[in-house]
């Protein structure tokens, strides 16, 4: 297991020396962000990600994400000059010494929550998403001014409005189309430069906003991998995506996909699951509904050996910031993945050298 902690560039407020000093830490998941979606990115802008984080003493070998465009999703006609230009950033951090890209397939809007910052009983504040507070933070029909740190701020309200007008006249099935035509053409580019194209789930793990979102279970696991059948085409395992509903065995899923070499990348996340909707909650397995342990166990008892974050923390001891995404609650995150390999391993290795005896 590599242990990585996600960046968000020199906009960030947690710090990368910070970040290094949580142990064990040594790669960084992070992006170029000054570049519009679909634009290629400028060869200094990764190598000034890349020299950032190795001046910090870590190594810059996932990027998260090489975002989508709309146009690629809809199957509109640029769009094979968009998937060249996806091509060539795979070519290019590949030449910088990236090894997994993480990306999505969601329509227009990525990882969606209802409240940013609920109170729970400790006292600290989390992620959490209600069913029937969705409507209200529906930005093509109300008000709201919800963002998220994975939303395209680009769109104003009106270009959000056509968008989702386009999408409505797609089925699940002409998005399948879309996400072939992408992948048979991404995919052999990935494998030339030996790039782990790594999808992430959606997240909630439903149709949001009346969108069509097809990466939400097993059997659709299934069908994208199939669709390329090469380890180039894999997954990250976001647990807490998949995790926030009871229909999804993680713990099944990390074992099975694991084995089959085909994960790349994992968010570690725990959530609970509720009647009406799911919480965040802290990575500590008896805080939520997900066997952490259990997850940590499947991955290495299948061979996994790939990255891991921790993923969404809360926000604990007075921090603010980015939603998700500060220091504090994450390190603890770190720590305690650090504490369940320590222990899958240690438990794997006692075993084989009671065998040798
Ligand atoms: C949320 C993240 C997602 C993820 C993208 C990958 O915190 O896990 O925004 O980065 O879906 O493209």
């Amino acid at each position: 297991m590599k242990l990585s902690f996600r960046w968000y560039g020199d906009d960030d407020a947690v710090r990368l020396d910070y970040i290094r000093q949580i142990p064990n830490m040594s790669t960084i998941v992070s992006a170029v962000y000054d570049v519009p979606v679909g634009e290629v990115w400028s060869r200094e802008s990764i190598a000034h990600v890349k020299a950032a984080v190795e001046n910090a003493g870590m190594r810059f070998e996932v990027v998260e994400s090489i975002p989508v465009h709309e146009d690629i999703k809809l199957g509109k006609a640029n769009r094979d000059a968009l998937i060249e230009n996806y091509c060539e950033n795979i070519r290019r951090v590949a030449d910088a010494g990236v090894k997994v890209v993480c990306y999505n397939f969601m329509p227009v809007f990525d990882w969606t929550r209802t409240d940013l910052a609920h109170v729970i009983p400790d006292g600290s504040t989390t992620l959490v998403y209600y069913g029937e507070q969705a409507a209200a933070v529906n930005p093509l029909e109300t008000n709201s001014d919800l963002t998220l740190p994975g939303w395209d701020a680009s769109y104003s309200r009106d270009e959000l409005r056509n968008i989702v007008a386009e999408y409505n006249k797609l089925t699940d099935e002409d998005l399948w189309e879309n996400l072939g035509y992408f992948l048979k053409k991404v995919i052999p580019v990935a494998a030339e430069c030996d790039m782990y194209m790594a999808i992430h789930q959606d997240d909630p793990c439903w149709s949001i906003f009346g969108l069509p979102r097809i990466i939400s279970d097993e059997k659709d696991l299934d069908r994208l991998l199939a669709i390329v059948d090469d380890r180039h085409n894999g997954l990250t395992l976001c647990c807490g995506s998949l995790g926030c509903s009871a229909k999804n065995d993680v713990v099944g899923l990390a074992a099975k996909y694991a084995k089959a070499g085909r994960i790349h990348f994992v968010h570690m996340r725990n959530v609970e699951i509720l009647p009406y909707g799911f919480e965040e909650r802290a990575h500590y397995s008896p805080c939520g509904s997900l066997d952490m342990y259990a997850i940590a166990k499947a991955l290495h008892d299948n061979g996994f050996d790939g990255y891991i974050r921790p993923d969404h923390g809360r926000m604990i001891w007075g921090e603010t910031g980015r939603a998700g995404y500060g220091l504090y609650d994450r390190a603890l995150g770190a720590a305690y993945i650090n504490g369940l390999f320590e222990a899958v391993e240690k438990a794997d290795s006692h075993v084989d050298t009671a065998n040798e005896r």
